[in-house]
């Protein structure tokens, strides 16, 4: 099976520099090798080319809109172009506006192909704010909202068709922090939110099992995986920590039942703040749950 590292060194959508350097940082903790250490035939594209950060305030809700929008669309055109030889794109971000770049393009292999698409979004946010609802502008608070098919029209249509995913395709994990207005927004959609209580009433194990219940081996499931959905005990190197997240052992769990589903079929990495992190440790923690994610078990299972 092969695998293509697509890096996009950006931190335009977000509120606190240094997810750009989040690529880099995965490169230094061994992403390639521990990948090849599954058994995975692993090419590395390097880092997208892309506008850097201008720094500017909000401008009609959004904050660097044009720059998100070079930067989705050059991660489109990637994602499509690793889809289309067969591999399994994996993106190394940046922020996580990037995530409608890779997911629109996505949604188009599996509209072409005639395969179901299931979204599954680890995060400590539900990402689905609106310029109504978003208190920042921020554009990696919004990549839900904009695959649903609301937000600025650029990102809404990136991919050309859109909306680019129905609610009941996209189910989230560890969320913990949503804005008031934004909950409505989950609420009317009727997005599929397994929240901190949820984890802690029924277990991880119960929840992935209710996230995995529409999928199959013949399901292409992509994995969007913000580190910030980990608690910031173990996961300090991201811009927007919320205490209370998944430690490592529930994480683990989820990612070694995301791999016995059979059905991982594309992944970000996302929300890397190495400017923020203590000694790589956040990128080394992703890179080992990455092994699980990929596989690795402790024993030979059944
Ligand atoms: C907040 C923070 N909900 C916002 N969002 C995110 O600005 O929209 N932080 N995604 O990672
Ligand atoms: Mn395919
Ligand atoms: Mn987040
Ligand atoms: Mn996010």
């Amino acid at each position: 099976r092969c695998l293509t590292l697509i890096g996009a060194p950006t931190d335009v959508g977000a509120s606190v520099l240094g997810a750009s350097m989040g690529p880099d940082a995965l490169r230094i903790a061994g992403i390639a090798g521990a990948l090849r250490g599954r058994g995975l035939q692993v090419s590395d594209l390097g880092n997208l080319p892309g506008p850097g950060n201008p720094q500017a305030p909000a401008s009609g809700g959004w904050r660097h809109l044009p720059e998100v929008t070079a930067w989705c669309q050059a991660v489109h055109v990637a994602t499509a172009g690793v889809l289309q030889a067969g591999a399994l794109p994996l993106l190394m971000g940046g922020d996580h506006s990037l995530a409608i770049g890779s997911i629109s393009a996505v949604a188009a292999h599996c509209r072409a192909s005639g395969r179901r698409l299931k979204v599954l979004w680890l995060d400590a946010h539900a990402d689905a704010n609106t310029p109504a609802s978003s208190p920042s502008g921020n554009l990696h608070g919004m990549p839900v909202a904009c695959l649903l098919g609301q937000g600025p029209q650029q990102l809404v249509e990136l991919g050309g068709a859109a909306p680019v995913l129905s609610a009941r395709q996209i189910t989230q994990i560890g969320v913990r922090s949503v804005d008031p207005l934004e909950k409505q927004f989950v609420n009317r959609q009727g997005i599929v939110v397994h929240d901190m209580r949820a984890i802690d009433e029924q277990g991880m194990r119960a929840v992935v099992q209710q996230a995995l219940a529409d999928v199959d081996e013949h399901t292409h499931l992509h994995v969007s995986f913000d580190l910030d959905c980990l608690d910031p005990s173990v996961a300090p190197g991201v811009g927007t920590p919320v205490r209370g997240g998944p430690t490592y052992r529930e994480m683990q769990l989820c990612m070694e039942m995301l791999a016995d589903s059979g059905a991982l079929a594309s992944l970000d990495l996302v929300e890397l703040n190495p400017a923020l992190d203590t000694r790589n440790q956040t990128a080394e923690l992703a890179v080992d749950l990455l092994e699980s994610l990929f596989g690795k078990s402790t024993l030979v299972r059944p």
